[in-house]
């Protein structure tokens, strides 16, 4: 029979109570079936029910999938509803299957929208796009499709277009970019928000900025992640920078970067860049000692090919890399959104650099979950991230024409308010 969808109705039955209760991995398993059949996910929207109970979508953009569970009957209802020849929705089915750990199901397949009952109209989405294109408001064509950057408990949302410009998975991670309304392209690996072409200025200035020009005098530079150009573009406006050692493990992010985010991608030929794509920490482990003035990591959060860019190892190795004036300064999580990695980061620079030389710059950046960011900082000589002189940071700001950095910002930055004080205690 064709027809223009297939719908799958779907009881699964004597699955673990607990998985059926268990809200956000509900979710995770219904994204995942759906990326599994190879469907785009718009969103999803997970809800769960006093004393228990789930329900949820996933919009995806061949339909979607729903769930309703009732652990307490071990019991979930599934809805699998997929339009387009090369989505296949069993495929999800034998996924939901073993993620909710089902003894017994049974489904049932309809086709929706049978083409023998249905006639097809001229409805020509160009020509009404054209009469409409004025009507800002008509809602007509003004997908309402959401990017959603969260944990369990709090989330960073931004509306885009639908449109996925890349999308590309290597064996680290998946690299897309979208195109939102209010923060225009938008680089995004696993889930997260890395950049977006209207705020990424205030995080690749304060990366590279406040301790270049507090130092005075950085040669030679190592920067660990970065993918996207946006810190080297920054570290290369600095005429004393002789060489950037840029270590990116995945060649997909410069690529992403390269064809869409190009105000970030500017630098990579820039004759003093030297590009290695590989492993960061395995770079570091077998760098020469005291080889680098400045190391910045310039990562992912702590979660996949980024975890251990976090670990007390490999900040070992980058103070060993460091010459004795050497600085550190490193992508610090939120201390609203990661309390606990950024707390640990300061404790770990704190222990291998020295109480009095570790410090931690905030900043605002707003396609973040909860806006609110940190760069660490460790340096191996007494030198006082305060002690910057003004008229060379208020110069090199005039100059750059930077949007964000000058000195009062600088100074700014190395405040921490009182409730962060304690965390850090
Ligand atoms: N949650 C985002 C953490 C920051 C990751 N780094 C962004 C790279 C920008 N160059």
């Amino acid at each position: 029979m064709a027809a223009l969808g297939r719908h799958i109705l779907v009881e699964f039955i004597g699955c673990k109570s607990e998985t059926l209760n268990d809200v956000a991995l509900i979710e995770e398993s219904m994204v995942k079936a759906a990326q599994k059949a190879d469907a785009t996910v718009i969103n999803s929207t997970f809800h769960h029910f006093s004393p228990f109970g789930v329900s949820g979508v996933v919009v995806i953009q061949e339909s979607h999938l729903a769930i309703h569970t009732w652990p307490e009957y071990q019991y979930a209802a599934v809805d699998l509803f997929t339009c387009g020849e090369h989505i296949d929705p069993w495929i999800s089915f034998d996924y939901l299957k073993v993620a909710f750990g089902a003894k017994n199901y049974s489904a049932l397949e309809m086709g929706r929208g049978n083409l023998n009952l249905l006639n097809r109209v001229d409805f020509d989405m160009n020509r009404m796009a054209n009469q409409n294109k004025n009507h800002q408001n008509s809602g007509m064509y003004n997908r309402n499709v959401w990017f959603t950057d969260k944990d369990d408990n709090q989330a960073m949302s931004l509306r885009y277009t639908g449109d996925v410009l890349f999308d590309k998975t290597s064996s680290y991670q998946r690299t897309r970019v979208l195109d939102s309304y209010a923060y225009g392209k938008m680089l995004v690996i696993d889930n997260m928000v890395m950049t977006t072409d209207r705020d990424e200025f205030h995080y690749h200035e304060m990366i590279s900025h406040p301790m270049i020009l507090t130092h005075g005098n950085v040669k030679k530079v190592l920067v660990i992640g970065g993918g996207d150009g946006g810190s080297i573009r920054e570290i290369l406006r600095h005429d004393n920078i002789e060489q950037v050692t840029m270590v990116e493990i995945d060649q997909n992010v410069i690529d992403a970067s390269k064809q869409f985010l190009p105000a970030l991608s500017c630098q990579f030929n820039n004759p003093k860049m030297n590009l290695i794509i590989g492993d960061g920490i395995k770079y570091v482990n077998e760098a020469p000692d005291k080889a680098f003035d400045l190391v910045i990591v310039d990562g992912s959060d702590p979660v996949g090919p980024a975890e251990g860019l976090f670990s007390e190892a490999f900040f070992q190795n980058c103070y060993r890399v460091l010459n004795d004036k050497g600085v550190l300064v490193v992508q610090g999580e939120s201390p609203r959104f990661g309390e606990h990695a950024f707390v640990d980061l300061y404790h770990c620079l704190e222990k291998i650099f020295g109480k009095e030389r570790a410090h931690i710059m905030l900043f605002n950046q707003p396609t973040y979950p909860s806006g609110i960011w940190s760069f660490h900082v460790g340096t191996k000589s007494d030198l006082n991230p305060l002690s910057v002189n003004q008229n060379i940071a208020d110069e090199f700001s005039a100059k750059n024409d930077l949007k964000f950095y000058n000195y009062l910002v600088h100074l700014g930055a190395f405040a921490m308010p009182n409730y962060i004080k304690k965390m850090l205690q």
